[in-house]
């Protein structure tokens, strides 16, 4: 259903839905609380615990362009979208009208059939480059508005707390980051010699441009090779090589977008929003190897 600022609201079955124009395309979706543990110190062993909130896939549906102009969206009052959930907890999220109007989409389709029962069946929103917890499962409304709403999931919730103790809401683009998945931690190098050091990269506000590598902590870097294709808003994996000579080594990966935008270190991130938050972590992550070849979580100022 989408009621609201509309000339006329509209309640659609699937099957309406399904005789619309389509779209497939690919994108990441990262929760918003992806890497929360980490804003004090480390807290947690391998790269599923610090970066496991996050996935890549084809989603095929309708842009929400489609679907609001074919209600005779009001564009000239029309500035915010109110999106529901038809779980228990009726899951709302404010979207402003530009992003919703821009890549957004209804989607009923993921890597080629129906949109899994845990993914939202029938329906669920893909905000590209957004927080996960604003692709709402199981849509079952949208509303046209003037005013963001406030809800539950975007004050009590999803909100940054900064070091001056106030609370910024609507940060909801997920930063560029990018993180080294081999070697990583809790993994152990069995031997001297050759690795195929290889992450992930993305950015929620378009391409990555080039992922960088430091062996040493973040002294001296090196460009790695990016895969292709090299999508905006999705995944994309880089690979370098590297001789390890049995010497302590701290491996990290930067990632810069297609916007200039570099990921931050710890000390930068936290200079500006402190070591008490939850969301929106995209510090650079560093894994120690030691001299045994046992690799580890740490962080370095
Ligand atoms: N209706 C509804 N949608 C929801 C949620 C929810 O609890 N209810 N959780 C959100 C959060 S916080 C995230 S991170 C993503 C997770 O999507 P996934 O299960 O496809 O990984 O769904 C979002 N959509
Ligand atoms: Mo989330």
């Amino acid at each position: 259903m989408i009621n609201g600022l509309v000339k006329t609201p509209k309640v659609y079955t699937m099957d309406d839905l399904m005789r619309l124009p389509s779209v497939s395309r690919i994108h990441f979706i990262e929760c918003g609380a992806n890497s929360a543990m980490e804003w004090g110190n480390v807290a947690v062993p391998t790269v599923q615990y610090t970066h496991g909130m996050l996935s890549c896939s084809e989603y095929t549906g309708v842009l929400l362009s489609t679907l609001l102009e074919d209600c005779g969206i009001d564009l000239k009052r029309a500035k915010y979208l109110l999106a529901e959930g038809a779980d228990g907890s009726s899951m709302t999220r404010t979207i402003d009208i530009e992003r919703a109007l821009d890549d957004a989409m209804v989607a009923y389709g993921m890597n080629g059939e129906m949109i899994r029962p845990e993914q939202g069946y029938p329906l669920r929103l893909v905000v590209p480059g957004v927080q996960g917890v604003s692709w709402v499962k199981w849509l079952r409304r949208l509303e046209v508005g003037d005013k963001p709403y406030a809800t539950k999931d975007e004050t009590s919730g999803y909100a940054d707390l900064m070091p001056d103790g106030t609370m910024r809401q609507y940060t909801s683009i997920q930063e560029a980051k990018s993180v080294i998945t081999s070697p990583s931690g809790g993994q152990v190098l069995l031997e001297k010699g050759y690795y195929n050091v290889t992450g992930l990269a993305w950015s929620g506000r378009g391409k990555v441009k080039r992922v960088d590598v430091s062996f040493d902590g973040g002294i001296t870097w090196q460009t790695a090779r990016l895969e292709t294709p090299i999508l905006s808003k999705a995944l994309t994996r880089f690979n370098i090589g590297w001789v390890w000579n049995g010497e302590p080594a701290l491996l990290q990966s930067r990632v810069i977008d297609e916007t200039g935008y570099v990921q931050p270190t710890y000390g930068q991130l936290r200079a500006v929003r402190g070591t008490r938050s939850v969301y929106h972590n995209n510090a650079i992550q560093t894994w120690k190897v030691a001299e045994n070849g046992e690799v580890s979580n740490v962080q370095i100022a």
